[in-house]
């Protein structure tokens, strides 16, 4: 069990002494404390980080940090089994999930690893020039230090999309996990501490988002800051990158639309929309949680979805069978409960929605679809973030595209149709970052992630990932010995 903050390699005690508690939501019991840095803490990461930058680690090269980017990536492999079941206990996804959740860092830092090694090939490349006289090199050299602040959905692989990039780049970072799931960040900590990555090249500080991650966001020793959340915490992270204009990128919240065409396959589209929107709980920020369907084929897909909705396994991540696992928090079960009463009053409830009689402990939320709210309610136009679909008619593809579209964010969305020139034709014109096509939800590490609108700004994922962590530099010599 780790209960102290990782700073410059030492295992050390929170300045002012503050401990907060960190729940199963499976059960609401108390499974550990965990340190509460404030701003003395992340000044003391951030000057580590700082040192470890220019003592070595922003020096090195891509093959020297790609090996130490596999060695982590071995470390967690050897102990994938313990980080699943502490992943369940933290956030409170089924076991299976956290399982592949696991997987997908371990492949994250690898892959990042690759990039690494490549990146040395990429280095000094010669630019051609319009004049001879100009000989032109382009160099890519690490941001600096890193501040990277992550919610509680994905706790460790939203750690590895944010260190393992920024690692592989040669930047150093100070992360601070979510308060609500801190476990698995400090074991990537210990991992980093096992293979003895040098002090200061990781740190990782536990605490709120007042008292550790605004400090972090504010922090003039830090270069650029790497956040995924709320709408509004993005929107202060902004601000305070704004006042020493570091460099930033956000990964924001979403309202993803799921567009199924008359001509789509019941059973598969019923498939997909079950695990675009259920999956995690629904705390997913690409979660397609509206759905638009064609009339023609809306009873019967309805009719299907309601059924299997009602077919979901309830329960703690750790029992076998289970589908569905409690929300991550009291507070998220409360803002779910919250908006599900209120979509009532909004649209027609026709399955599920409140907690399941059997499971009084914990914060479990029967899955739940909402028959046509209106176009401006709260739940068509909020972020739920959790296990609620809202369901909405379309009768032809321009208005299918209108509404999908007519939302403030643009992170992710999907289609589904047996024409694939249609669906390739929607594709092109959703506002999106991402787009699925007969799918919904699967992400590979190798594919740009990030949204339009207020869902963010960047892309993580894939060598834009990468390039989130790099400052591009020119060297432009002049060779001729006349005055130009
Ligand atoms: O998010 P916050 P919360 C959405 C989702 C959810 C809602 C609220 O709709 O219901 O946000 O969740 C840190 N300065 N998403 O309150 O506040 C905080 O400690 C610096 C979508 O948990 O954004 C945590 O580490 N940092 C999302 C991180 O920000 C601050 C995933 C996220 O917390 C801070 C999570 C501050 N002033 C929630 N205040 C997605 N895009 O996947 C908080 N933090």
């Amino acid at each position: 069990m780790r209960d102290q903050l990782y700073i410059n390699g030492q295992w050390v005690r929170p300045d002012l002494g503050g401990y907060f508690d960190v729940i199963d939501p499976g059960n609401g019991d108390l499974i550990q404390r965990v340190p509460a840095a404030t701003e003395e803490d992340i000044d003391h990461a951030v000057h580590a980080a700082r040192q470890a930058f220019t003592r070595g680690w922003g020096q090195s090269t891509g093959a020297e940090r790609a090996a130490w980017l596999e060695a982590l990536a071995d470390e967690l492999d050897r102990r994938r089994d313990a980080l699943a079941v502490l992943e369940v206990r933290d956030n409170g996804k089924p076991l299976p999930e956290a399982q592949w959740d696991i997987a997908d860092a371990i492949g994250c830092f690898r892959y990042y690893a690759e990039l690494a090694r490549e990146l040395d090939d990429r280095q000094d490349q010669p630019l051609a020039l319009p004049d001879e006289r100009f000989r032109c090199r382009i160099r890519y050299e690490p941001v600096g230090v890193a501040g990277q602040i992550i919610p509680w959905n994905y706790p460790l692989l939203m750690a590895a999309w944010k260190v393992a990039p920024a690692l592989a780049a040669g930047a150093t970072c100070v992360l601070k996990p979510s308060e609500l799931t801190p476990l698995t960040a400090l074991e990537l900590a210990g991992a980093a501490e096992r293979i003895g990555l040098p002090s200061g090249v990781l740190n990782v500080v536990t605490g709120l988002g007042s008292e550790a991650g605004a400090p972090l966001s504010q922090h003039p020793g830090v270069d650029k800051l790497a956040f995924t959340g709320s709408v509004p915490t993005g929107s202060k992270i902004m601000s305070a990158a704004a006042v020493d204009i570091k460099n930033i990128s956000l990964e924001l919240g979403g309202k993803s639309a799921f567009i199924v065409f008359d001509d789509a396959d019941v059973e598969a589209a019923v498939e997909w929309i079950m695990f675009g929107i259920f999956w995690n709980q629904g705390q997913v920020c690409s979660a397609t949680s509206r759905l638009l369907v064609q009339e023609g084929i809306a009873a019967k897909l309805l009719e299907r979805l309601v059924d299997e909705t009602r077919r979901i396994t309830i329960g703690p991540g750790l029992e076998r069978g289970v589908l569905l696992g409690p929300l991550a928090s009291a507070g998220q079960f409360q803002k779910v409960m919250g908006m599900i009463e209120q979509g009532k009053q909004e649209a027609n409830l026709l399955t599920g929605g409140k907690r399941p009689p059997h499971l009084s402990h914990g914060f479990f939320v029967e899955p739940a679809i909402f028959d046509e709210p209106g176009e401006n309610s709260r739940i068509w136009r909020e972020e739920i973030f959790g296990p609620v679909l809202c369901v909405k008619r379309f009768k032809t593809e321009a208005e299918a595209l209108k509404q999908a579209n007519d939302s403030r964010y643009g992170l992710a969305a999907a289609v589904m149709s047996n024409d694939l020139e249609r669906a390739a034709r929607v594709a092109n014109g959703l506002r999106a970052g991402i787009v699925w096509v007969n799918c919904s939800q699967p992400t590979f590490t190798q594919a740009p992630w990030g949204g339009m609108k207020q869902s963010g700004i960047g892309r993580e994922l894939g060598r834009w990932g990468l390039d989130n962590y790099l400052e591009v530099k020119q060297v432009t010599e002049y060779r001729s010995r006349e005055p130009w």
